[in-house]
């Protein structure tokens, strides 16, 4: 296991008797699986990550396995049985080392564990008697089947005195409300993979030259990732320079950078299963032009208003709309509409919604096992209070796309996205991301200084 900090099996523990309290409010049992194997193509199959919640509780990364939990009746023992591959050393050769029954025990905690072949058979009594089986509805075709394969056998034996459950909960919402209060251990290894995160983006600074392919930027940011111990990007590696940082979405990566270019680089590695999520946005040759300074003086400030609004009680809407009054000022005063400057600029703008030829995505999500995380947004119908532990991006930006062309040309092909990983405190806000250089000046004095 790479150096650095991993959850301990009691930290894991901890998760599920969190998880149980909720299930045994509703006389419940939660059922997962881990994930399969994915073809790339004929017989070869992607890297294995497990899934997502799976992973949260349980901390194994191996293929097929599914885990049952159910607290004993009035809050008695948790019982948390695993069901993972039988040992196989013919297939171990082949497609590396599986835990086993015995293995997932002594390593991994369970109560009981059984080999894979055996979970159709024991199911049933596993589920007896419970009120509500959580389960990710819909999501694993397998594990449906084996689920409607337990229900009906209990209905069945219903006059020997079986009790099927009553009714399906879904698991995604019941974990991803305790994934979204980072836990220590979560902290911890969220941490590590936002700091690794930021050596990677502060390799790409130092390295980077112009003439410089985008893939061989990405090799250089990831390589430093993998370097660390990372698993690699928690995201396909966003490498954007000059009008590429206008695509939201850019993972091509295939152009060569000139000279005078901005580059956006958005990515994250992972850690445990955790994903950091930074964007930093700079000029390749290590002097902003002046266009492009003033471009990036108005995100940096719209970043810093976004970032004091994270704060216990308020929410990512409010966060949203500092971010909008910054940005709908400079692009009135940057003229970047060009019909429409001077007094009353700035507020038709936002009235009228003008800046989203400029700026049309929102501006946080949760972060933490997925880049996106788990985790409801709105409570009630309205947008949900911070609370202590949470933690999310703040991301403003501007876009000027080379065909934007109400926008004045010397504008046209620059991206400026500043993207940082907030957590909330009860004192304020703290930077997970911090250590990577936003001041024009840190940035000018770092890029390409080797
Ligand atoms: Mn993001």
């Amino acid at each position: 296991m790479p150096a650095g900090p991993h959850p301990s099996v009691e930290a894991y523990a901890q998760r599920r008797a969190r998880v149980a309290t909720q299930l045994q409010r509703e006389s419940g049992a939660l059922v997962l699986f881990g994930g399969a194997l994915q073809t790339r193509a004929n017989d070869t199959e992607f890297r294995f990550r497990p899934d997502s919640d799976f992973h949260y509780l349980t901390g194994l990364e191996e293929p097929g396995a599914v885990m049952v939990l159910r607290p004993g009746p009035d809050g008695g023992d948790l019982r948390f049985s695993l069901f993972v591959r039988a040992r196989d050393r013919d297939a171990e050769i082949w497609s590396g080392r599986r835990i086993g029954p015995i293995g997932a025990v002594e390593q991994f905690g369970a109560s009981e564990a059984f080999a894979l072949a055996e979970l159709d058979e024991r199911l049933p009594a596993l589920l007896d008697g419970c009120e509500t089986v959580y389960l990710p509805i819909g999501r694993w075709s397998s594990l449906d089947a084996s689920l409607a394969k337990a229900v009906s056998s209990l209905r069945r034996r219903n006059r020997d005195g079986r009790t099927p459950p009553l009714r399906y909960g879904e698991a995604a919402d019941l974990i991803g409300e305790d994934r979204l209060v980072k836990d220590a251990a979560g902290l911890a290894s969220l941490r590590q993979a936002i700091d690794i995160t930021v050596a990677g983006h502060t390799a790409t600074m130092r390295q980077a030259k112009p003439g410089m392919w985008e893939y061989e930027i990405e090799a250089l940011l990831e390589y430093e990732f993998r370097r660390r111990g990372s698993t690699g990007p928690g995201y396909g590696s966003i490498v954007g320079s000059g009008d590429n940082a206008t695509v939201l979405h850019y993972v091509d990566n295939r152009d060569r950078v000139r000279d005078g270019d901005v580059i956006l680089i958005d990515a994250g590695a992972e850690w445990d299963y955790f994903s950091g999520d930074i964007t930093r946005s700079w000029p390749v040759s290590g002097k902003f032009s002046g266009e492009q300074r003033a471009v990036y003086e108005v995100v940096l400030a719209a970043n810093l208003a976004g970032i004091e609004r994270a704060v216990v009680g308020s929410n990512i809407d409010a966060i949203h709309e500092a971010c909008l009054d910054v940005l709908c000022e400079g692009i009135a005063e940057l003229g970047l509409i060009e019909s429409l400057t001077g007094p009353g600029a700035a507020a038709q703008i936002r009235e009228e919604g003008l800046y989203k030829r400029f700026y049309m995505h929102r501006t946080s999500h949760w972060l933490g096992v997925d880049v996106h995380d788990a985790g409801r947004y709105t409570l009630g119908g309205k947008p949900r209070a911070l609370a202590p532990n949470h933690v999310l991006t703040v991301e403003p930006a501007l876009y000027i796309a080379g065909d934007q062309r109400d926008a004045p040309e010397r504008f046209r092909g620059l991206g400026v996205r500043i993207e940082d990983d907030v957590l909330v405190r009860a004192e304020g806000p703290e930077i997970l991301s911090a250590a990577a250089p936003k001041q024009i000046d840190d940035l000018e004095a770092i890029i390409g200084s080797g």
